[in-house]
């Protein structure tokens, strides 16, 4: 080998490397910052009374999906983000709670914010989502500056008003 072949060789063994520890350690942030939140409860409830309460563990065990929903707010303009979550009504089911088109769903938050919801849009299993992680990150909680741990999102509405923050429970009613 000529000097030259030999530091080009040493240059790319230098470089993977680089590439193999940024990896693991990213590997290991990713798994770090979804695990941040793990013992929130989230209770299901039918005319106000507690029906079943969710660790994040009992939510993702039902089935998490990835989606994309435009997130559009009075001071900022649509932008897209990929949340992960699992649909609302998988957790009424797994309740035990049956939803009608006809009924009103009342979402309660940390800080008293409460959005009502037509029983139609929570039937529909690709449209009303409870979230916990964004674009591969835990949403965070109010503390860390975060809009969860968990997040209620109305993914085919266009505007966010009636995405529930710091959500905290879903009532039929
Ligand atoms: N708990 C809670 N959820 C909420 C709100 C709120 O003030 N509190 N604001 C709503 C509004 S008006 C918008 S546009 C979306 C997105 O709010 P953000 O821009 O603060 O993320 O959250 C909705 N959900
Ligand atoms: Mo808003």
């Amino acid at each position: 080998m000529s000097k030259q072949t030999k530091v080009i060789v040493g240059i790319i063994a230098v470089l993977i490397l680089v590439i193999g520890v940024t990896a693991y350690l990213n590997k290991e942030n990713v798994a770090e910052k979804a695990a941040l939140n793990n013992d929130a409860v989230f209770i299901v409830k039918y005319k106000g009374e507690d029906q079943k309460t969710y660790s994040m563990e009992d939510i993702r065990a039902l089935g998490e999906t990835d989606f994309v929903a435009t997130k559009d707010t009075s001071d900022s303009g649509p932008e897209e983000f990929t949340y992960t979550g699992v649909p609302l009504i998988k957790l009424y089911e797994d309740a035990g709670v049956s939803v009608g088109k006809d009924d009103t769903i009342i979402n309660v938050a940390a800080d008293g914010y409460t959005v009502a919801l037509e029983g139609e849009k929570v039937v529909d299993a690709e449209n009303v989502y409870i979230t916990y992680m964004v674009n591969g990150e835990a949403i965070g909680t109010r503390d860390q500056g975060g809009s969860g741990p968990y997040m209620i999102i109305v993914s085919k509405d266009q505007f966010s008003q009636f995405w529930c923050k710091y959500a905290l429970s879903t009532d039929v009613q």
